[in-house]
């Protein structure tokens, strides 16, 4: 929910007005609008590279996860972890569009923990991926751009430590 949807909700389950913090938060949300939607675009429009890229770097620090017994391991397995790799990159537009963390917790972070180890993925090798994501879309965008989406991978990185 982005702030404006839960400032309302909150204050008509009171029946009062949005309060002097309620409308400086929306206000704050409104005048950042045009830079996050800036970065959501830069980062949709270079998916495949940063998640191309991402790879690359991840299989590279990583190479056992691409090796046999790994669990990247032949290329169907790899195209699976871009794939993951790909859906992370877009749960990050997500929030940055919202201004929230939540959709990337609520679709992508919620049980992550207990999905990889049932599935023998190395939940630090996917933190690393994602961290490789972080610093290829950095180098798309400026340095205050950079450090707002930064924020956003940092989050789906803490949620894997
Ligand atoms: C949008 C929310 C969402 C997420 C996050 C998600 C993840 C997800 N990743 C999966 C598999 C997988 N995920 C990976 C990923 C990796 N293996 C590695 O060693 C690397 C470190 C890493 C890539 C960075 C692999 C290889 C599989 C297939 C594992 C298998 O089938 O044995 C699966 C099991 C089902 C499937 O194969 O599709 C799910 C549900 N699905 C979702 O709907």
């Amino acid at each position: 929910m982005s702030v404006v949807t839960k400032s309302i909700v909150n204050a008509d389950a009171e029946a009062r007005y949005l309060s002097p913090g309620e409308l400086d938060r929306i206000k704050s949300f409104v005048s950042s609008g045009e830079r996050r939607l800036r970065i959501a675009q830069t980062l949709t429009e270079n998916r495949e590279r940063i998640v191309k890229q991402a790879g690359d770097q991840l299989f590279q620090k990583r190479p056992d996860v691409v090796s046999p017994g790994g669990n990247a391991y032949g290329e169907e397995m790899t195209a699976t972890c871009l794939r993951d790799l790909d859906y992370y990159l877009r749960l990050v537009t997500y929030g940055i569009v919202a201004g929230d963390v939540t959709p990337i917790e609520e679709i992508g972070l919620v049980g992550v923990r207990e999905m990889y180890n049932s599935l023998g993925t190395p939940i630090p090798a996917v933190a690393e991926g994602i961290r490789a994501m972080k610093n290829v879309a950095s180098s798309l965008l400026s340095a205050e751009d950079a450090a707002e989406a930064g924020s956003y991978f940092d989050f789906v990185i803490g949620a894997m430590q």
